[in-house]
């Protein structure tokens, strides 16, 4: 391999070392609540609207555990995550894996509705 080559092969050899040690550290937890708006209407294709209870596991961007009060706000949905037979209106169960890095962030990994 020329030198390139080689840089080029480490850099991806790191990059996919990050990827998977992010995917490692997930923290996933269920949010009950209710669908408010679907996607479309100026909203991203994978955002919806949820009024949610209260998220007791909910972390900071520290790690530690510090809840989030009930409220209406957007979540993001994995690819994984189908919409199929879910409408705004409806109670639902929202399986949510929340990423501390390289962001702080939360997304969607399933939606099913409340039984
Ligand atoms: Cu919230």
């Amino acid at each position: 391999m020329k030198w390139p080559c080689k840089i080029a092969a480490a850099l991806v050899l790191v990059g996919l070392s990050c990827v998977g040690w992010a995917d490692e550290a997930p923290y996933t937890f269920v949010v009950k609540g209710v669908i408010r708006a679907m996607p479309g209407d100026g909203r991203a294709d994978n955002e919806i609207l949820v009024k949610h209870e209260e998220i007791p596991e909910y972390r900071d961007s520290s790690g530690k555990i510090v809840g989030m009060m009930a409220m209406t706000m957007p979540f993001y949905l994995a690819p994984s995550a189908s919409l199929k037979g879910i409408s705004a209106g409806d109670a639902v169960e929202l399986v949510v894996q929340q990423t501390l890095e390289p962001k702080h962030t939360e997304r969607v990994v399933s939606i099913t509705k409340a039984k």
